[in-house]
């Protein structure tokens, strides 16, 4: 398993983590502790702590200090906060193979808990007056919601340039992850320069991350996971793009027309999918993945050579070759 591999250097402190992220949600309200139960049970593959870790014993040469437990925490906690509102705005009723929590417990609750899970992430880091922190992370939620709002505006629309399309992956997706490898730095006191390197680093990372998730969209259903989504909820990303820039007038009518009026037939949708194939789409999207890829390569090359730095190599690779 390529993510056991990549967290053998910080296995101890991801089994410690375990159990601080899990305190870190406790609370009076004996529902809340009920969901809660089903959050840390279906917990995904933790890969924001992971960052938060390996990049804060990176920069100071596997040193550490209690305020990156906190950094972690901090993280999940915001990332499991925009994932169960996010399936609220997104109507979604799956996540990570499971039921969301709005499919369970319907959108009331899970706004709520949404609202508590992203409190207590902020009161972790006051209560400890770790304000560096606090501001990296704040950073990303503020993003985080500009980001789902600029989807909210121009995804649908079918003249999207690429500009437009970075920017949005680079605020819903890419500045969590920029947050998790800044706080990492900044846990374990590095300079402003550092912190703001591993910002960018994480930064392109989370570009890679997003590109391959649009990606997923177009290729082949081999592991259960559905193609066309995006397609169907009119959402436009990278491929169809470049698809709608390059081609001819009327296949371009065509392609509009399907997304406009046809986006709910799965025949006519296997078609659009086939179509972007064909015109090199996925080609050209992936090529800009590795350049993410590579810039975020091009950060690690200023730190000498420690496990940590293997583990977040193995990482960029995982991001860009993983198949879910
Ligand atoms: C996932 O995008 C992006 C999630 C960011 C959500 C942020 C929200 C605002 P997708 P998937 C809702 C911030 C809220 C806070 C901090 C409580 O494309 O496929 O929907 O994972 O991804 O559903
Ligand atoms: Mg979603
Ligand atoms: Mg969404
Ligand atoms: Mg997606
Ligand atoms: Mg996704």
């Amino acid at each position: 398993k390529p993510v056991e591999q990549i967290k053998l250097p910080i296995a101890k402190e991801m089994e410690l983590f375990e159990t601080k992220f899990k305190d870190s949600m406790l609370s009076k309200i004996p529902l809340l502790n009920r969901i809660t139960y089903y959050i840390v049970r279906r917990k995904g593959k933790q890969m924001r702590p992971m960052f938060v870790f390996l990049v804060a014993k990176m920069v100071s040469n596997g040193g550490f200090d209690e305020r990156t437990y906190r950094g972690a925490s901090v993280v999940e906690l915001i990332h499991t906060a925009t994932l169960v509102h996010d399936d609220v705005v997104d109507d979604s009723n799956r996540r990570r193979g499971f039921f969301s929590m709005n499919a369970l417990w319907k959108n009331k609750i899970a706004v709520l808990v949404g609202d508590y899970l992203l409190s207590k992430g902020l009161l972790l880091s006051i209560d400890n007056e770790d304000f560096d922190l606090l501001k990296l992370i704040s950073i990303a939620v503020r993003e985080m919601s500009e980001g789902e709002l600029l989807q909210i505006e121009k995804a649908r629309k079918l003249d999207i340039t690429e500009e437009v399309y970075f920017e949005i992956i680079r605020q819903k997706t890419a500045t969590l992850i920029a947050a998790c490898c800044g706080i990492g730095a900044a846990s374990v006191g590095a300079n402003n320069e550092t912190v703001q390197q591993m910002r960018k680093f994480g930064e392109y990372i989370g570009i890679a991350f997003q590109i391959k998730d649009d990606l997923f969209d177009y290729t082949e259903d081999k592991i259960g996971k559905p193609t066309g989504i995006d397609i169907k909820e009119q959402k436009m990303t990278l491929p169809l793009i470049y698809t709608l820039n390059t081609c001819s007038p009327k296949e371009k009518s065509w392609l509009i027309n399907s997304v406009k009026k046809h986006n709910t037939n799965k025949k006519r949708v296997k078609e659009v999918i086939a179509f972007v194939k064909q015109n090199g789409g996925l080609e050209y999207t992936t090529a800009k993945m590795h350049d993410y890829k590579n810039k975020a390569l091009a950060i690690l090359n200023n730190y000498p050579d420690s496990d940590y730095k293997n583990s977040l190599l193995q990482m960029i690779d995982y991001v860009v070759e993983r198949k879910i």
